[in-house]
């Protein structure tokens, strides 16, 4: 990753370097912490933080689903990812905010351990590579169950959860996909391993409804929106691993991937349709401050300090 100047850290800006924690933090040896991942786009207006109070909501949700009191109120994060965004010089970025469990007691239990809270801000490009959002990328159904509401909560975007994922990746990659996509217990299509998933067929758009216990996107929510605006039916539906293959299109969405065309699912090649293509082009107009008509979901980051 390519490192930046600071780094917040439990109310400091703190050197890049100096940002660490024991080896007994609790979150480290049980997985137990929450996180987002945000982008901050260069936009006409300045640096502008995408969606960040949607995703501050989404990561108190977290919390609260993993017992965890924030120490830090909404309005302090707010503050503490423009101070960050503004220190670090960094006109785009990806922000990555987490909370866990740190130092104290080493048992499952997470008693009395206090909660250590982070932002990393830093210069992130396209998850899945910029020619995978040009051309398309490969999958491969996992072997690899995702995670039930019972068994982890999804909900919540929790560190631990993304063991699974690791798995699904790993696979993935290591048999020559470019990315995994993963159904639950039942058969139905669940997500990607970071991404949520929408697919495209006779021009309506369907994707797994969010009791399919996946993570809430807001990238996800924002397609929903922009497609609805673009006048396209839009449903949430149960998808099984062949509605896949038939498909029109298939494209994977997250604030790190933005939007990804899925060209290929096991083998059976769909290619790179034109509502992706439409889709993928609004959804970065509106986080780049082009299309105005979206300009409420920017949060403008008021100064831009260069490094001292
Ligand atoms: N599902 C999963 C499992 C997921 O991790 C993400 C985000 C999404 C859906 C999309 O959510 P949203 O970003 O709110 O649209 N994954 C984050 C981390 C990826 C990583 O590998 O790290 C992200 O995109 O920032």
């Amino acid at each position: 990753m390519l490192k930046t100047d600071k780094i917040w850290m439990n109310g400091e800006l703190v050197d890049w370097d100096d940002a660490r924690i024991h080896v007994a933090s609790h979150g480290l040896h049980y997985g137990s912490g929450v996180f987002e991942g945000i982008r901050c786009y260069e936009t006409p207006r300045g640096p502008a933080i995408f969606r960040l109070r949607e995703h501050l909501e989404r990561f108190e949700d977290s919390a609260r689903i993993l017992y965890m009191d924030l120490p830090f109120g909404r309005d302090e994060l707010r503050a503490a990812t423009h101070e960050l965004v503004a220190r670090n010089g960094l006109a785009s970025c990806y922000l990555r905010p987490m909370a866990f469990y740190g130092y104290g007691e080493l048992s499952v239990g997470a008693q009395g351990n206090p909660v250590d809270v982070v932002i990393l801000s830093f210069p992130w490009g396209a998850y899945l590579g910029e020619e995978g959002q040009r051309t398309g990328i490969t999958t491969k159904i996992s072997s690899w169950e995702r995670i039930g509401p019972n068994v982890i909560p999804h909900a919540a975007k929790a560190t631990g959860v993304y063991l699974n994922s690791l798995l699904a990746t790993t696979e993935a990659r290591r048999a020559g996909y470019d990315e995994a996509i993963m159904l639950n217990a039942e058969g139905y299509v669940a997500d990607g391993p970071g991404e949520n998933i929408f697919v495209v067929r006779d021009g309506r758009i369907s994707t797994p409804p969010l009791s399919m216990s996946i993570l809430p996107g807001i990238t996800r929510d924002t397609i929903i929106q922009i497609a609805q605006d673009l006048g396209f039916v839009v449903e949430e539906a149960l998808l099984i691993r062949t509605d896949l293959y038939v498909a029109d299109e298939v494209f994977l969405c997250g604030t790190a991937t933005e939007v990804a065309p899925v060209r290929a699912v096991d083998d059976r090649e769909l290619g790179v349709g034109p509502v992706t293509r439409e889709l993928q082009k609004a959804y970065l107009a509106a986080v780049n401050g082009i299309d105005e008509r979206w300009s409420h979901w920017l949060d403008v980051v008021d100064a831009v300090h260069a490094p001292a």
